[in-house]
């Protein structure tokens, strides 16, 4: 019988994290009730997709007294733990989870875990795609836009070789339970310090999974991101790095012991040291924009190699892995401008790898959207070098031209329409126009998914 069975559960936020978690402890015999901030009409979608169930609904606002009378409290990752009901369960020792360490307690099979500030989508869809290539089933899962418990809400038992994971900040923060085989690290830069007072907030909650790795677990570090590669201080698991140098012109014993991934930039070739042996990639095929996802790739391979999946199967990706959608998105070509969607590209170091991975100094830039507490001035160097004009829209906008708008010509503008247009108007053969925000869209859609969709829908209206 489940533990949960009979037990007031009660789900907090009703996204695509709620739904999992209201579906899951539904099908456990819970008597489970969902609150959310937003109005009914506005969570039609959520209602729908739970129609068939027995759920208590309070919508709209959240009600203390149904925090303290909860025997479980679930909470959606945007859902800030210091909001005041949770507070005060938490005070009353009711306990608070994760949709996350629900899942976890459910999966039988080995994890990679993949975090990191930027790249995760990228990584993580990169080794799901390599293990599909050599014919091991996996379930990929997450922060990447499908709940990693909906593992468990099939009709099924779930058989898959591996469960790849993509983990945020968010997700990790109230996470205990998921002990990865194998845990990535892209790099940790900036981000989300409209929820964290600071840097070391966010590194700390980032941290807690490595926290979990012991003697037995891999984790894969970037040599180049000084935020991550310190992590190495202290861990008890195994050490794989990648890197964009030779280990040799870094030398000492990390060139004697170096076990990971490295570029090879005259032959166009990933290496990897892996159990001793050594591994060539060849990246002639590889498609992706810039070195950001190379690094990417770089810690896909070790990952997914690492799990036993064969060389073969990995190049066989290199050549074929198209992209992530709204990640530096190829959308047209228009009387010989080029249009990119970068609606992922939702802070300053994602806007700056963007704006890196071009070879051109005629960039339309459309950035803005809702601002998450963030330095802009990183970007003035780019943007003096590569960017023609600048198209500021949302809530950020002014933020921005007083960051950057010295640097190219700017204009701020109402609506994303004018936006878009506003681009086309400007541009000249052999421009670049990429939407690239450096901000979350909430402010105008729902989600980047959202806003990236609507951006490649006025292109193609043009
Ligand atoms: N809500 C409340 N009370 C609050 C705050 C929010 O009720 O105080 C409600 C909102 O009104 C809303 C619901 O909570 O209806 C939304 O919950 P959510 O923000 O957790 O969104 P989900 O749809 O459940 O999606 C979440 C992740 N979203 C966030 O972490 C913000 C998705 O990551 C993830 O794909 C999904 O779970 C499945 O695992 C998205 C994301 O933007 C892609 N992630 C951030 C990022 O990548 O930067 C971290």
């Amino acid at each position: 019988m489940s533990k949960y069975k009979g037990k007031r559960v009660l789900v907090v936020g009703f996204g695509l994290s709620g739904v999992a978690v209201a579906k899951y402890m539904s099908k456990q015999g819970a008597k489970v009730t969902v609150t959310d901030a937003k109005q009914r009409t506005e969570l039609m979608d959520s209602i729908n997709a739970c129609a068939d169930l027995k759920i208590e609904y309070e919508l709209g606002k959240h009600n203390n007294k149904t925090f303290h009378t909860a025997e479980l409290i679930v909470v959606s990752p945007g859902v800030p733990l210091n909001i005041k009901p949770l507070e005060e369960a938490r005070e009353k020792n009711v306990p608070i989870v994760s949709e996350i360490d629900l899942a976890a307690a459910c999966l039988n099979e080995p994890v990679i875990a993949v975090t990191g500030t930027n790249g995760k989508t990228t990584t993580t869809m990169l080794i799901g795609e390599m293990f599909k290539a050599a014919s091991k089933p996996v379930y990929v899962g997450g922060n990447i836009g499908k709940p990693l418990l909906d593992y468990a809400n099939g009709d099924t038992e779930p058989k898959y070789d591996a469960v790849v994971a993509e983990l945020s900040s968010f997700q990790l923060e109230l996470s205990e339970r998921l002990v990865p085989a194998v845990a990535v690290f892209t790099n940790l830069e900036e981000d989300h310090l409209d929820r964290y007072p600071d840097m070391a907030a966010y590194t700390a909650a980032k941290k807690r999974l490595l926290s979990v790795c012991d003697r037995n677990s891999y984790v894969v570090l970037n040599y180049d991101c000084p935020n991550v590669s310190k992590f190495a201080e202290g861990t008890a698991a195994k050490l794989i790095w990648f890197t964009k140098q030779d280990p040799i012109s870094i030398g000492g014993t990390f060139a004697e012991q170096f076990c990971g991934a490295y570029y090879r930039p005259a032959t166009r070739q990933i290496i990897t040291k892996l159990n001793g042996k050594e591994e060539a990639y060849d990246l002639t095929q590889w498609k992706l924009f810039g070195e950001h996802n190379r690094e990417n790739l770089m810690a896909a391979i070790c990952a997914a190699r690492t799990m036993g999946v064969p060389q073969k199967a990995i190049q066989a990706v290199v050549n074929s892995f198209k992209g992530v959608p709204h990640r530096i998105e190829f959308i047209r070509k228009k009387d010989g401008v080029f249009f990119f969607n970068d609606s992922k590209g939702t802070n300053v170091m994602s806007v700056k790898r963007s704006l890196a991975a071009f070879n051109s100094n005629s960039i339309i830039l459309i950035a803005g959207g809702k601002d998450k507490n963030m330095d802009f001035t990183p970007l003035v160097d780019l943007v003096r070098t590569k960017c023609k004009i600048l198209i500021l829209l949302g809530e950020a906008k002014e933020k921005i031209n007083r960051a950057i708008g010295d640097f190219a010509e700017t204009y701020l503008v109402g609506t994303f329409e004018e936006a878009v247009l506003l681009s086309y108007q400007k541009s000249r053969s052999g421009d670049i126009i990429l939407l690239s925000p450096g901000c979350s869209s909430h402010d105008m859609f729902r989600n980047y998914e959202e806003r990236g969709e609507y951006f490649r829908k006025l292109v193609n209206q043009l």
